[in-house]
């Protein structure tokens, strides 16, 4: 029974990977999360146990980092700021949590030759144009925009350095957007679906044609565990499910599914730097390993998390609040 290790645990995308690992294989996991504003431990209420424990702490305390690295099997590390308009307010905690926690956690690895998946996204790639038939692959330059991007830009060059110089034995990761349950409701997606829930008007940024590449968070799981099973050491492996769609697209399509005219929207002010279009070759990683995404049907995926966010007031509510507080003082809603 193998112990992972995963950090950002309670947060999107680590608490859905707990899940699904303790859904889908007999591996026991330890988060180890901050706990900051984008953490949820109702997102982590309920599982087994003598599977499962929460650790609170930083990525960047070397201290506890080293003695956790020292008794587990392997390393999945999530944890990051992770939201691109609150880097522009204030870029600090993106240099501290994304560039000193990821060194932090690959000296402990080092030290106690520890396998590490590293997670990173695909704006460490910057933008593509909206006509370009171009697509993202392991091969394309490192060009990020924002704080946020350069900041994960910086951890997986230092992941990359510490398997060539050091040999240690980690593969990295970069997706396009998840969408799913227990998503913070800053994200667009849950943002927007709460918006309507609360009575308000979505809220598209500047005219709305940027285009996402959309992936259910539970492919990105199985995805990440396929390449901790069975991806080589040292490679990349871009995720992604072919589901490019334009913020406006998107927003029409959830007012239609919750029975709102499809124009009963605002646009805001954009946000600056404003990526326009994010699209991934997942070549490697299906030919390779043979991962396939499983919510192919965007639709039918937003549907299911527009009933989850209905169904789960008492997650997101708390949260509501001073979320679009932060959003009026940065002059993005209307
Ligand atoms: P999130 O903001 O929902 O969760 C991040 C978690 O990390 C939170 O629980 C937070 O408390 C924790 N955290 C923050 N600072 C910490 C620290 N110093 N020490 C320990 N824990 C800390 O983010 P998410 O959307 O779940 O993203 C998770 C990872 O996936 C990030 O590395 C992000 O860059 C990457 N990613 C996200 C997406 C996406 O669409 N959301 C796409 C590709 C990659
Ligand atoms: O209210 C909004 N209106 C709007 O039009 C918000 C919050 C966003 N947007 C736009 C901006 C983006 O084009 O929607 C798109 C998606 O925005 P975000 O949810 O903020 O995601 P993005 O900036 O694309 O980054 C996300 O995907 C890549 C995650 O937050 C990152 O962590 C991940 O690396």
């Amino acid at each position: 029974m193998p112990s992972l290790l995963v950090t950002g645990g309670a947060g999107f995308i680590g608490s859905n990977f707990t899940h699904w690992v303790l859904d889908n294989t007999d591996a026991t996991v330890t988060v180890l999360d901050a706990m900051t504003y984008a953490a949820n431990e109702a997102s982590l209420a309920q599982l087994p146990e003598n599977r499962f424990q929460l650790v609170r702490g930083s990525v960047c305390d070397a201290d506890l980092v080293d003695d956790l690295v020292s008794r587990h099997d392997a390393v999945v590390h999530f944890a990051a700021e992770s939201h691109n308009d609150n880097s522009l307010a204030g870029p600090a905690p993106f240099i501290e949590t994304n560039i000193v926690g990821t060194f932090t956690l690959l000296e402990a690895v080092r030290k106690h030759d520890v396998r590490l998946h590293h997670i990173s996204t695909d704006e460490v790639y910057g933008d593509l144009g909206l006509n370009d038939p171009a697509k993202l692959t392991p091969q394309t330059r490192y060009n990020p925009s924002s704080p946020y991007s350069a900041s994960k830009a910086s951890s997986d060059l230092l992941v990359r350095a510490w398997v060539r110089s050091f040999g240690v034995q980690a593969t990295i990761s970069n997706c396009s957007n998840n969408y799913g349950p227990r998503q913070h409701v800053e994200k667009f997606i849950p943002r927007q679906i709460t918006e309507i829930l609360q009575g308000r008007r979505p809220k598209l940024y500047g005219d709305g044609l940027n285009v996402r590449d959309w992936i259910h968070v539970d492919d990105h799981n199985s995805a990440v565990w396929t390449i901790l099973e069975s991806g080589r050491i040292g490679e990349t492996y871009l995720i992604g499910a072919d589901g490019e769609l334009s913020n406006k697209t998107v927003i029409q399509l959830i007012l239609e599914l919750m029975g709102q005219p499809t124009d009963a929207y605002d646009h805001v002010n954009d946000r600056p730097g404003h990526d326009l279009r994010y699209a991934i070759d997942a070549t490697k990683l299906r030919e390779e390993l043979g991962w396939r995404p499983t919510y192919t049907n965007f639709r039918a995926g937003l549907a299911a998390t527009i009933d989850w966010y209905r169904a789960n007031e008492s997650w997101w509510l708390p949260h509501k609040e001073a979320t679009e507080a932060a959003y009026a003082a940065k002059g993005l809603c209307g």
